[in-house]
């Protein structure tokens, strides 16, 4: 048995009895009121899920288990996997075993993943490919074969586990064909066994690296991605699917259909075209006046600025700020930095004006492109797919978290706007 899964299995139970006793004592408490606006609204806001791995105070940011983010840049991907998991970060034994048993189960990546990929039109989406092959390894679950032979409630966790810990071990090289075989990389690389899982898939990916902050990148990227509470689309949707006991195949391709979307996940490969776009129109890095009207101009056509604004956020993204310090060490006079940076100065006090913007400062997308395009990774469809196989920590320890105190379906009510109309008229 691994490390992690022998320091679950002493904790869960305690924390199942916890939960327990708590919503036996407590459930009849209200605890919010729901508006209209609300209900009509996305529902954003209405404190109705519960998630234990990370919270995302307005004010704040992304706290990973009670850790702020700006504290943990420097710890390792799987460092961030295990703290989501258990609550606390690993010892260095503990690391270590997390990292050989990601290891040994990557070697057993199916053969059959990388057949359906190559089925494929070589122009799908990065993300749909990435869905797929994910949906296809379904036939591994060791949830589903459990669930089969009837296993007791109280263990769902652990084949949740394991089924959540094979994505983790077989997303890197996976999402790594998918970038060489989409983009004519060349042949796919194999995996270094001396790598830890984030250089392992920058390795992967194929970029030159020889200064190694490629790799620091992508440590940083993964770890910076890994989980932003229960709410957001993806997050939500793996766990509303996991709640029907569906498995760890079913429920992380379904968070990933989410994080596909331009509005979530896809919007980091829409921010650096944004910039390369002024870029292009001014002739190099544009001037601080020029990126004002630059901006203006896109909010009088009716679109969006990309990287700015955010559901839960109303200040600087943390995770903005750990980009833009990574730029500042390693690429300071990049041209394509340089007028994020610049943006950066600008584009909040544009935002500000317009009264409907609820969040006028930098999400993690306005500064995760201009890194990857100054390594040398272009091809913006991409960029969702890193982000995805970050996210896959948050999504498989939420699953692990909800299946170990056993949170039932999920099942919020709806009504039709007649009804709402009435409630009104009250
Ligand atoms: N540029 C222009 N308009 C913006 C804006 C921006 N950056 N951010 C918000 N708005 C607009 C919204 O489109 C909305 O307009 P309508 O009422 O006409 O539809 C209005 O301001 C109110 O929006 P909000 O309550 O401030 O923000 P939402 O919770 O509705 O949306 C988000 C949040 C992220 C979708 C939105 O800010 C946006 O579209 N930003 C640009 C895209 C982006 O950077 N997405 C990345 C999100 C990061 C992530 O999901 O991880």
């Amino acid at each position: 048995m691994s490390m992690l899964e022998k320091v679950l299995q002493k904790q869960i139970p305690e924390m199942r009895n916890d939960i327990k006793a708590f919503v036996k004592e407590h459930g009849a408490k209200v605890i919010g009121e729901l508006t209209i606006g609300a209900a009509f609204g996305g529902m954003r806001g209405l404190k109705a899920m519960v998630c234990d791995t990370s919270e995302v105070p307005p004010d704040k940011g992304l706290i990973i288990r009670g850790i702020p983010i700006a504290q943990l840049t420097s710890k390792l991907p799987e460092e961030i996997f295990w703290l989501l998991c258990v609550g606390t970060l690993p010892n260095a034994e503990e690391l270590k075993d997390l990292q050989a048993d990601l290891k040994a189960r990557a070697k057993k990546l199916p053969k059959y993943a990388f057949d359906v990929l190559d089925a494929m039109p070589k122009d799908s989406h990065p993300m749909c490919q990435l869905d797929t092959a994910i949906l296809a390894l379904e036939r591994e679950s060791a949830f589903r074969a459990n669930y089969t032979e009837g296993m007791k409630k109280d263990d769902y966790w652990v084949p949740m586990l394991e089924d959540s810990l094979n994505i983790m071990a077989w997303m890197p090289e996976i999402a790594a064909y998918i970038y060489r075989k989409s983009f004519n990389k060349g042949p796919r690389i194999p995996a270094d066994p001396n790598l830890d899982w984030g250089g392992n898939y920058a390795h992967m990916l194929g970029i030159p690296d020889p200064t190694g902050e490629f790799k620091n990148l992508m440590r940083l990227y993964l770890t910076l991605h890994s989980d932003h509470e229960g709410g957001n689309v993806s997050a939500h949707t793996c766990h509303c699917v996991g709640s029907a006991l569906s498995d760890a195949y079913y429920s992380v391709s379904a968070g990933l259909n989410g994080l596909a979307g331009p509005l979530h996940g896809l919007a980091n490969q829409e921010c650096l075209g944004w910039i390369l776009e002024t870029m292009e129109k001014f002739g190099g890095a544009p001037t601080e006046e020029q990126l004002a009207k630059y901006a203006q101009d896109t909010l009088n056509s009716g679109k969006v600025v990309p990287g700015y604004g955010h559901a839960v956020l109303r200040i600087t993204d943390p995770r903005f700020d750990a980009f833009h310090a990574f730029g500042a060490k390693v690429c300071p006079d990049d041209p394509t930095y340089k007028t994020v940076a610049r943006v950066f100065k600008v584009v909040p006090e544009v935002l500000k004006q317009v009264q409907k913007i609820k969040d006028p400062w930098p999400n993690v997308d306005a500064a995760s492109g201009c890194l990857l395009y100054h390594f040398g990774m272009k091809e913006f469809s991409y960029y969702t797919v890193l982000f995805s196989v970050s996210r896959t920590m948050g999504m498989a320890s939420q699953l692990v978290v909800a299946r170990a105190w056993g949170e039932p379906i999920e099942r919020p009510k709806s009504m039709p706007t007649a009804w709402f109309k009435a409630q009104a008229a009250k």
